[in-house]
């Protein structure tokens, strides 16, 4: 029988036992979405960050074929390591455990292990969602749907900038799954402080959001996700002309070279990474960092709360 139980780290699992704050982090972005070596860096450094802010990370993986929750050194040096490590979003789960396989969660799947866990609270990159040639493709993240039935809160820049934006934000509505901006309100744009687009409500502190979770517990709507969405300051974020310009030239490649399916997100922020001189990388990092800061402070606020 495999073991398909999401294991936790033994000092999660203790956290979770004492109603401890624990943040859970992507490893998707690790081993698919970032360059090496900054990958590895980061993900070194995001652990470190959470730990400032006062709550336990977890970083979220499959190894050998065992749903992991919380990775040590060596684990996380193998997932910013190993070549062929498979990209699992929540429906690729099952696959892996049942035949053994490795491979770094996205979104989905890390909200969903993250979740099953016992872990409320999620820091990313951006989140997936609608691609700019849906009417042709249907190509939208699992994301969105996994989200919608989940009862995580995520700590995100906003969705990718390579998006349908728009679309994104009526597919979460659809969905019912609550947006806040963090101190803003307008959604942000990843790379970009703003999307142009507005958000209908506003958060101001981490206690705000705290209350905000024990709300949706209240109601029975935590089922679904609560997304917080936290802008790069406007003096780190990718100048905007240039993100335009190179995303542009990006679509017109991955249409060129017939990349599609789970290659087409790695591609594009590749293809920033590389034609802004590693401008687009820096604004990456620098959103990821301040989500896991904002994910600690929110996680510590939700188990202050605690009833
Ligand atoms: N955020 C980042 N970099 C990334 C991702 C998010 O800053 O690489 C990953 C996440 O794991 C997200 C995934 O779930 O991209 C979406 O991929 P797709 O569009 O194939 O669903
Ligand atoms: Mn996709």
């Amino acid at each position: 029988m495999v073991n398909t139980v999401p294991q936790p780290s033994a000092e999660v699992r203790e956290a979770l036992e004492q109603g401890r704050p624990v943040v859970a982090l992507e490893s998707t972005i690790i081993s698919h979405g970032l360059p090496r070596p900054e990958n590895l860096r980061l993900a070194f450094e995001l652990e470190e960050i959470v730990r400032d802010g006062g709550a336990v990370p977890a970083t979220v993986a499959v190894l050998d074929g065992v749903a992991r929750v919380g990775l040590d050194k060596e684990e996380l040096e193998r997932l910013g390591t190993q070549d062929g490590l498979r990209k699992l979003g929540v429906r690729d789960l099952a696959p892996a455990l049942a035949l053994g396989a490795s491979g770094a969660t996205t979104v989905s799947a890390t909200a969903h292990l993250a979740a099953r866990a016992g872990v409320r609270v999620f820091a990313t990159g951006g989140l997936g969602g609608v691609h700019r040639d849906w009417v042709t493709e249907q190509d939208e993240s699992a994301d969105l749907g996994l989200l919608a039935r989940t009862g995580i809160t995520v700590v995100c820049a906003g969705v990718k900038s390579i998006l349908d934006v728009p679309a994104t934000l009526q597919r979460l509505e659809t969905l019912s799954v609550a947006v806040v901006g963090y101190r803003t309100a307008e959604f942000p744009g990843f790379y970009l402080t703003r999307s142009g687009l507005p958000v209908d409500w506003t958060l101001e502190s981490p206690e705000q959001a705290a209350l905000l979770m024990r709300a949706q517990e209240a109601l029975g709507t935590d089922r679904s996700a609560l997304i917080v969405a936290n802008p790069v300051p406007p003096e780190q974020q990718l100048d905007p002309a240039l993100h335009d310009r190179v995303l542009a030239d990006a679509l017109t490649a991955a249409r060129r070279e017939g990349v599609t399916g789970q290659a087409v997100t790695p591609f594009l922020l590749a293809h920033l990474v590389e034609h802004t001189g590693g401008a687009s990388l820096r604004a990456n990092l620098t959103a990821v960092r301040g989500n896991a800061a904002l994910a600690a402070r929110i996680a510590a606020a939700y188990a202050a709360s605690a009833a």
